[in-house]
């Protein structure tokens, strides 16, 4: 059974070679990308028995999807395909610096259709932990209410929550992402957010919304800065963890290889202090590669990673 369960979009990447303008790209590299997937991928590699739940179209983008993730060891047991949608397609390019260039091609993707009544039995007696991002609950209405279907479901069986807002405007305004997903942070366990989004999301500055949400019980708040630091506060009190100063090759998926690092940490029951910098050497393993999964560490690749960063950082 898995020990953790994940559900959202995963695309097929198209990845401009490196530094290059996507407009002026000639060259592309083929990859799987997805917020939750990207997690799923991460938690495997690192050792844990992981279920991804999505829906693919019946297209070589979804055989390409559903290999990836097998081929990674993550249970793809709740995943459709479906007979007419296409598979959600991201074309992007890579810029240490420069601001990146995103296109989407999954409006009406076979993602966007998966509902509760689409999902059978997403968790099992193992489940431990449920990963989410406000991707999926923006996806669409079936998809908001498959959110909210999945943390009701973890929340009566007592499985931990954690979830990532990951903003992105392209799908959404600043208004809607509030409404949707604003709600939602309140019903997780641990939220990992960027300053920016729980300004956004809360209305508030990040502080004050570190607070709020703690009032309405969420247990651990994991607030990233713009320096790239990141500070958790929970029970035991606040800690701060700053970025480990590596050369960025391609900073996309850095959030997602950081909420691996510290979910894994925290099933391995590792003390917060600890689970901070793994989660920062896990990030720092994904910007020095490209694509968003490339540079996911096996548990040995972290420890190794995490001796050489804590000894240059001293
Ligand atoms: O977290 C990285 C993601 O942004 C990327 O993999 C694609 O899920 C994605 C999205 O919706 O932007």
């Amino acid at each position: 059974a898995p020990e953790v369960v994940t559900c959202g979009e995963a695309m097929l990447l198209l990845l401009a070679e490196p530094g290059v303008p996507l407009a002026r790209a000639r060259r592309f590299t083929g990859s799987v990308a997805g917020a939750e997937s990207n997690v799923a991928i991460g938690l495997a590699r690192l050792g844990h028995s992981v279920r991804w739940i999505g829906s693919v179209g019946a297209d070589p983008a979804g055989d390409t999807v559903l290999s990836t993730m097998r081929a990674e060891g993550v249970d793809t047991s709740r995943v459709t395909v479906h007979p007419t949608a296409p598979t959600g397609l991201l074309l992007r390019d890579s810029h240490a610096t420069r601001g990146i260039d995103v296109q989407y091609h999954r409006a009406g993707s076979a993602a966007s259709t998966l509902a509760p009544e689409s999902v059978h039995a997403p968790l099992s007696s193992g489940t431990r932990l449920l990963h989410l991002t406000g991707i999926t609950a923006m996806l669409s209405d079936s998809t908001h209410r498959l959110t909210r279907y999945l943390i009701d479901a973890a929340r009566d069986r007592g499985v931990m929550i954690s979830f990532d807002p990951n903003v992105r405007h392209k799908l959404g305004t600043p208004d809607r992402w509030r409404a949707v997903v604003g709600p939602l942070l309140t019903r997780a366990d641990l939220v990992l957010a960027g300053a920016d989004e729980l300004e956004l999301l809360t209305g508030q500055d990040a502080e004050r919304a570190v607070h709020t949400l703690r009032d309405g019980g969420v247990d651990g708040v994991v607030v990233k800065y713009p320096d790239k630091s990141a500070v958790l506060t929970n029970a035991a009190g606040t800690r701060t963890q700053p970025a480990f100063p590596v050369s960025v090759t391609d900073p996309v998926g850095a959030g997602d290889a950081f909420a691996a690092g510290l979910l894994s940490a925290l099933l391995r029951g590792v003390p917060p202090g600890r689970a901070l910098a793994e989660a920062a050497t896990v990030a720092a393993l994904v910007v020095q590669s490209t694509t968003d999964i490339d540079g996911l560490p096996t548990p040995a690749q972290r420890d190794r990673a995490f001796a050489h960063l804590v000894d240059h950082a001293e």
